[in-house]
């Protein structure tokens, strides 16, 4: 197995193949889950079970399509004030879910893979995705400090992610993101344009019918 972990403290080789440079300071490691598989699915499960998915509103009233959770010190949400984080979930005015050690420590092992070491995320936002949603082209900018990477994790169903590069206009790359595969985005690539393109319906083992993103930041300082 060359999963993160089983194989970190190998010779060379065996990682590197499988990491991808798509842009300056961004990592792309294909399949990273292997046997930390059914405890990352259960951590999910366990923060969902505290703090349901919801949709939230944008500021300008809309409903986002795709339904979100959070765990860590510090959640994303975003209502009519604006987009923001916060330490207290507004569904539950609980602080949210700890971080699952699992999650943090897949987090923190993927940063350091890409070459981001010491990553200490205080924040996961989990994405669920149906069929037929989306996410447009946006920047992460809601942090305090841009030199901290951001990691991603793909569970479930198959997506295509949008890369637009430091403007919003102008061409944008097509990247399909797999179950298990994981971006790191830092240095000159930490503020691109980025989103998901409408999700097509999948069946996948580990979710069912839908796809789930976890977003690793550290969003305080
Ligand atoms: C590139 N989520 O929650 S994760 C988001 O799949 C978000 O749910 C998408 O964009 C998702 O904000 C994409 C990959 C990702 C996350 C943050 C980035 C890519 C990024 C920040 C800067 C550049
Ligand atoms: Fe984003």
């Amino acid at each position: 197995m060359t999963d993160l972990f089983s194989a970190l403290g190998d010779g060379a080789g065996s990682l590197k193949t499988r990491r991808e440079e798509i842009a300056p300071g961004a990592a792309l490691l294909r399949g990273q889950l292997g046997e930390q598989q059914d405890a990352v699915l259960a951590a999910v499960q366990a923060v969902t079970a505290q703090t349901a998915f919801r949709q939230m509103q944008t500021p300008g009233g809309q409903s986002m399509s795709v339904a979100t959770s959070s765990c860590g010190a510090l959640g994303w949400v975003t209502d009519r004030k604006g987009y923001r984080y916060v330490s207290q979930d507004p569904l539950t005015g609980q602080p949210w879910p700890e971080m699952p050690a699992v999650l943090h420590a897949f987090a923190r092992a993927a940063a350091a893979e890409a070459g981001y070491p010491g990553f200490d995320p205080d924040s996961c936002l989990i994405n669920r995705y149906a069929p037929g949603v989306k996410m447009g082209l946006h920047q992460d900018r809601d942090e305090v400090d841009f030199t901290q990477p951001i990691v991603s994790l793909s569970l479930g169903i198959p997506a295509v992610f949008l890369w637009g590069g430091l403007t919003r206009t102008g061409p944008v790359r097509r990247i399909a993101l797999h179950h298990g595969d994981v971006v790191v985005w830092g240095g000159p690539s930490r503020l691109v344009f980025h989103g998901i393109a409408p999700l097509k319906a999948a069946v996948h083992p580990a979710t069912g019918e839908v796809r789930i993103n976890l977003t690793f930041r550290r969003a305080g300082g």
